[in-house]
């Protein structure tokens, strides 16, 4: 299959990241997406394409226009208050003061958008973060137009990023992003089935009343894991999306059988919803010695993945989330995407 990338990820660069009480070089690091592109190349997975520029409005369809001015503007308003390094949160509206007024002062402004202090944003994030979404909208546009599969290889990721707030390393959540274009050109039903580690919030978030876009996620049990708040089985959508989100949350030490247990029933209920999309957030970091999650996937495990998915029959765009065993990201990722396409052709 083909490949979306651009160099642009480099732009996300920061240096710190608050971590077990410290601060720590950041997990989500450009390293991550070049050596997942050096990957494709060697084993010759398919063509590399660039991104074309779809604008603002498919990101508007899905963020607040506030949020996004915010990420926009971050970085300089935080170098304008005089304040050095890179642009982090430190107070939140909780459970005990949520008004709904935004603090004008950038440091209360970053609060209200942010849901987590690990991730900062630094010179260059949002353009890298747009840049991301781009990729995704191009994978999806393949697609779209007739491709059987496309693989984004966004980064920064997007599943944390709600539709007004950013942290989990993610701004822009490009998988709800193009979950939506595809509603917008075309595709009556999306399922969108999150296998990151953590669990994807922000698209569960994004279409949580919604019955056009099927969502799933298998992830670290959120009473064990980040991001701590989301993603219980209990949470099955509201109104018309009543039934529309499906979780499935494991403990420590899963193994692949049981991983894969979960996916078959997800893909049991994809396949009765009958979408015309699959959009898979695919996140690398279930992996046995990825150094924050606390599942025991392997790296052949990626491999009867893909070839799992592609059983599915749809036409189905792969987006790129986590994943942080950086030596190993790369041949589990295209282990996916090889099983995949093994298996649909
Ligand atoms: C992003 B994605 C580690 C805590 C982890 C943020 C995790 C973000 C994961 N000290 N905090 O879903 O891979
Ligand atoms: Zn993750």
């Amino acid at each position: 299959m083909k490949t979306v990338y651009t160099d642009k990820h480099k732009l996300r660069d920061a240096k710190i990241e608050i971590h077990e009480g410290g601060l720590v070089a950041p997990f989500e690091c450009p390293r991550r997406a070049e050596i997942i592109l050096e990957r494709i190349m060697e084993t010759g997975l398919g063509e590399v394409v660039a991104p074309d520029d779809f604008g603002l409005d498919p990101v508007l369809a899905v963020h607040d226009a506030g949020f996004v001015e915010f990420l926009r503007t971050c970085a300089d308003e935080w170098a304008a208050a005089g304040f050095g390094g890179e642009a982090i949160a430190n107070c939140w509206p909780t459970r005990t003061m949520n008004s709904p007024h935004i603090p004008r002062f950038i440091e209360g402004k970053i609060g209200y958008y942010a849901l987590a202090c690990e991730t900062t944003i630094s010179v260059g994030t949002y353009e890298a973060a747009v840049a991301s979404k781009d990729v995704a909208l191009t994978a999806t546009a393949l697609v779209m137009n007739g491709e059987r599969a496309a693989f984004g290889l966004c980064r920064p990721p997007g599943h944390h990023a709600a539709s007004d707030q950013f942290g989990g390393y993610c701004f822009l959540n490009n998988a709800a992003i193009a979950a939506q274009y595809a509603r917008d050109t075309g595709a009556q039903r999306v399922a969108l089935i999150d296998l990151d580690f953590h669990h994807g919030n922000g698209t569960q978030q994004i279409f949580y009343d919604r019955d056009d876009v099927l969502f799933l996620s298998i992830h670290g049990d959120p009473m064990d894991a980040f991001p701590h708040f989301l993603g219980h089985a209990d949470e099955t959508g509201t109104g018309a999306g009543q039934g529309f989100n499906v979780n499935y949350p494991l403990p420590p030490d899963t193994p692949y059988a049981v991983w894969k247990e979960c996916l078959d029933q997800a893909l049991a209920r994809i396949a009765d919803y009958a979408p015309d999309l699959l959009i898979v957030s695919l996140g690398l970091d279930t992996y046995e010695h990825d150094p924050i999650s606390f599942f025991k996937l392997q790296s052949e495990d990626y491999t009867d993945c893909g070839r799992t998915l592609a059983g599915l029959g749809l036409p189905t765009v792969f987006v790129l989330e986590g994943g942080y065993a950086v030596e190993e990201v790369g041949v589990n990722t295209v282990n996916v995407l090889q099983g995949f396409d093994e298996a649909a052709s």
